[in-house]
């Protein structure tokens, strides 16, 4: 990953377009590219297009399954079909994509064999997306690579440990839609404005709290949890006013969520391993990494509980991961229960 400035945070740049962030490369990258400053315009552009079609979900019949499962195994929704196509449609036109992987595919995409062809991009059209039909907040996760050969693209390019990301982010369709970015040095959200159709800096330089009294985690599955994080879960819970417990439980059931506000106000997410989920739930390639990513710019931590999510080196592309996410503190505090032998 190349070294970068942190932009500082600078009042007069909010409401700045995210095109313009990204043209004048204030992403905080040294030598902002053209062909990777294209690249994140058309995760932009295909990030309006989705939230135009989430916005209308209810009033377009687009609600429901096609009745066909993913590569991974999940029912898809239209919603989800249609967002992965988006993507992948708005990835190949400029010929910077070579490829995508996508956890709607069994196998990678390849979208360009162009020279300018540089980049691979990994991605989770629709996270979330058994909540759309209830309108629960859902999202886009994406993170980009660069392809570091000539030729086409192939399966084994996008098995690179989630520390050689040169971006990461993602969209949240909620009460409004904000797009959540990182090149690697200091993170910025822009916030969808639909009477102007662009997204405006709203939140620059995103750093997560060291420290915050809120958990995440789905306690339907505490019988299968391993004896140390059981023990973190009882503690969290435990009466202790003195020590700021219990801490409070918010738990929305979609990644893109669930992370999102642990990154603005701290705390701690988790999607263990546990025994119906050896290897844990979420996706290593386009869950697990983009948000590791992110977290680790913005001074938070990304573990499995044994290992750095970003050190991982990927054997597969859906291969699953336990996720354990947030400030550094409410990480350690986990991290002390499930080390105890
Ligand atoms: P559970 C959504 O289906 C998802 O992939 C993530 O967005 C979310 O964090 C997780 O699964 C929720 O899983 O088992 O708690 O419903």
């Amino acid at each position: 990953m190349e070294d970068y400035e942190p932009a500082e945070s600078d009042s007069s740049r909010i409401g700045l377009t995210l095109e313009t962030y990204i043209l004048e490369g204030m992403l905080g990258r040294r030598e902002a590219r053209g062909y990777f400053t294209s690249l994140l315009n058309q995760l932009a552009l295909a990030a309006k297009m989705i939230t135009s079609r989430v916005r209308r979900a209810g009033l377009v019949n687009v609600l429901g399954t096609t009745g066909d499962t993913n590569a991974t195994g999940d029912v898809v929704q239209k919603l989800d079909q249609e967002a992965h196509e988006t993507l992948l449609r708005v990835l190949g036109r400029r010929n910077h994509c070579a490829a995508a992987a996508s956890e709607e595919e069994e196998d990678i995409r390849v979208l360009s064999t162009a020279q300018s062809a540089q980049y691979l991009v990994v991605f989770d059209p629709l996270d979330g997306s058994s909540n759309i039909d209830v309108n629960i907040s859902i999202g886009t996760i994406f993170g980009v690579y660069r392809k570091d050969h000539d030729g086409p693209a192939t399966q084994a390019d996008f098995l690179k440990p989630g520390r050689e990301l040169q971006a990461a982010g993602y969209v949240i369709y909620g009460s409004s839609t904000q797009f959540v970015i990182t090149t690697g040095g200091s993170v910025h959200g822009f916030t969808y404005d639909p009477s102007v159709g662009e997204f405006l800096l709203s939140h620059e330089n995103i750093r997560v709290p060291v420290h915050h009294a809120t958990y995440s985690i789905n306690e339907g599955n505490a019988g299968r949890w391993a004896p140390g994080v059981k023990r973190w879960n009882e503690w969290v819970k435990e009466e202790n006013p003195t020590q700021g417990r219990p801490y409070s439980s918010r738990y929305v059931g979609t990644l893109v969520a669930d992370a999102h506000r642990t990154l603005l106000r701290g705390g701690l997410f988790a999607y263990p391993a546990d025994a119906k989920n050896p290897e844990g739930k979420l996706r290593l390639l386009y869950e697990a990494n983009p948000f590791a990513f992110i977290f680790e710019a913005a001074g938070g931590v990304a573990t499995t509980g044994q290992a750095r999510i970003l050190d991982l080196q990927p054997t597969t592309l859906h291969q699953k991961v336990p996720l354990i996410l947030g400030s550094k503190r409410n990480v350690a505090e986990f991290l002390r229960f499930t080390d105890e032998p």
